[in-house]
């Protein structure tokens, strides 16, 4: 593949130690202080010592270990028979790697997971400092933490996708153009972009500019709190029309209307979903040079 379309940490922020091959040209005034024989000798072996840079130099920036991913998409491209699973990728630098899962088969693949129900084994009633940091087993239930989230965000333009399941079997997703949110200073603002279609119908787009919620940090625009009252963390408005966070539990246990886990659209305010999973990607695919999924 063609690595000058993909973003690397190793290209554009390259290790201090990476070897530089200009800082090692002995200066030519030198050498006509020595005897032509030890000259000589000495111009040998710089130039064997340059020609062995260059090589490590080359094997540096072409070997796989050195590849940094900012995204799971990143990790699509390089590699586009990747398979689902939990990757490290690095969207704060070289020395934070962070370990996601990405979604690598639906949609054309390369999504990086930020929100992930499938079995109730985590909590997600949990307080700022969680939701800002991210909690829960990457290989099964959590959130990336809404730091992680932003720094995605920052690094990248992406598209939203939701995928969720009922417990019948049924599948549904909802997708949207565009999906960022703004720093802890702004209260991790949403800034989603338009539906732009799945069979799930739209739940999100009544959650766009509101800041992030929990049940010790209250952003909404309900006079009590949405987190508290529904069990949740999320950009609740007064309050929600989606509870991804909410609990979980088989459809038709829980009394307790609208703090399940659920999308309004598809399902209405009384079905606990048995899955859903908010997911990013990059937007900027059309660089692509192998053919994949070019937008
Ligand atoms: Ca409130």
């Amino acid at each position: 593949m063609n690595t000058s379309t993909v973003s690397l940490w190793s290209m554009s922020h390259a290790p201090t130690d990476t070897p530089n091959v200009a800082y090692l040209n002995l200066p030519a005034c030198s050498l006509h202080t020595l005897t032509p024989d030890l000259s000589m000798m000495m111009m040998m072996m710089q130039e064997t010592f340059l020609v062995a840079l260059l090589v490590l130099a080359t094997s540096v920036h072409s070997n796989s270990q050195f590849y940094l991913p900012i995204d799971c998409d990143d990790i699509y491209r390089h590699d586009n028979k990747s398979s689902s699973g939990v990757y490290t990728i690095y969207p704060g630098g070289p020395t934070a790697p962070l370990r996601v899962y990405c979604d690598m088969d639906t949609d054309g693949g390369g999504w990086t997971v930020f929100q992930r129900r499938l079995d109730g084994t985590e909590s997600f009633f949990r307080p700022w400092a969680h939701y800002k940091t991210g909690f829960g087993n990457v290989a099964g239930e959590y959130w990336l933490g809404l730091e992680n989230i932003f720094l995605l965000s920052a690094r990248k333009k992406n598209e939203l996708r939701v995928d969720m399941e009922d417990w019948e079997g049924g599948r549904a997703s909802a997708q949207y153009a565009s999906f960022s949110i703004e720093s802890e200073n702004t209260g991790y603002q949403l800034n989603l972009g338009s539906f732009t279609g799945g069979a799930a119908g739209d739940s999100l787009s009544n959650h766009n500019s509101m800041k992030f919620t929990t049940y010790d940090k209250d952003h909404d625009e309900w006079d009590k709190n949405c987190a508290q009252h529904f069990l949740g963390g999320f950009w609740y408005k007064a309050c929600h029309m989606t509870n991804p966070t909410g609990m979980y539990a088989p459809h038709g246990a829980i009394g307790f209307e609208n703090a399940q886990s659920l999308w309004h659209a598809w399902k209405g305010w009384n079905y606990s979903l048995k899955s859903i999973a908010m997911k990013i990607r990059s937007v900027a695919r059309c660089v692509c040079t192998h053919g994949h999924d070019q937008l």
